[in-house]
């Protein structure tokens, strides 16, 4: 059983499912024997970043610290999938160059803001159209998409599955799993 150390970065809206897909990876991979560890909101905000709000200049500390954290798992051999909104470019690309090409894989986890809005979770896009919540990702704060992600997942027509399947497909192919 082999596998290379690396990051697997799930960017996207609020609510397009990166958690969901990011867990779900982490499942399959397990059963295949190959240990990761997700980050997310819930381990990251809630701790090392719970000083951080939704600024833009928070955000972009956010994920400056979450890269920093991604290069230690992977320094320390681990493949680690991470779930944030990462809503810039320059955030991600320098995620990209804390690490390293061959140890960063961006997924664009692509789902349009009117499904997000439908699906609206934790009803927080409700909130922030009723400007109870400011700064929200899609409505009064930007998400630029990746330009060149390894991979697009479109969670608007594909199941949980069928997005994991293809990541592991794609791993399988570049011989990282
Ligand atoms: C976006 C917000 C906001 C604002 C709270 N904008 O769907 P969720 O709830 O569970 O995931 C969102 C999460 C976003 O945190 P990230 O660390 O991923 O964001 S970033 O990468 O941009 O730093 C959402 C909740 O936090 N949330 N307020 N204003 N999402």
């Amino acid at each position: 059983n082999n596998y290379q150390s690396m990051c697997i970065w799930f960017t996207g809206l609020s609510g397009s499912g990166k958690s969901t897909l990011a867990n779900a990876l982490a499942r399959h991979l397990f059963e295949a024997n190959i240990q990761t560890y997700v980050l997310d909101g819930d381990n990251i905000r809630h701790g090392l970043n719970k000083d951080l709000g939704f600024t833009d200049e928070d955000r972009k500390e956010n994920i400056r610290r979450i890269g920093e954290v991604s290069k230690l798992f992977v320094d320390s051999g681990q493949i680690v999938l991470t779930a944030f909104i990462s809503p810039f470019r320059e955030d991600r690309q320098q995620v990209r160059d804390i690490l390293s090409d061959d140890e960063f894989f961006e997924v664009y986890v692509k789902c349009s803001l009117d499904e997000c809005e439908v699906r609206d979770p934790k009803g927080l896009y409700k909130k922030a159209r009723n400007n109870e919540i400011k700064h929200f990702t899609g409505i009064d704060s930007p998400y630029e998409e990746p330009e060149n992600p390894a991979i697009i997942v479109d969670t608007e027509t594909q199941t949980v599955e069928e997005s994991v399947k293809q990541i592991v497909d794609y791993l399988v192919q570049k011989q990282l799993i």
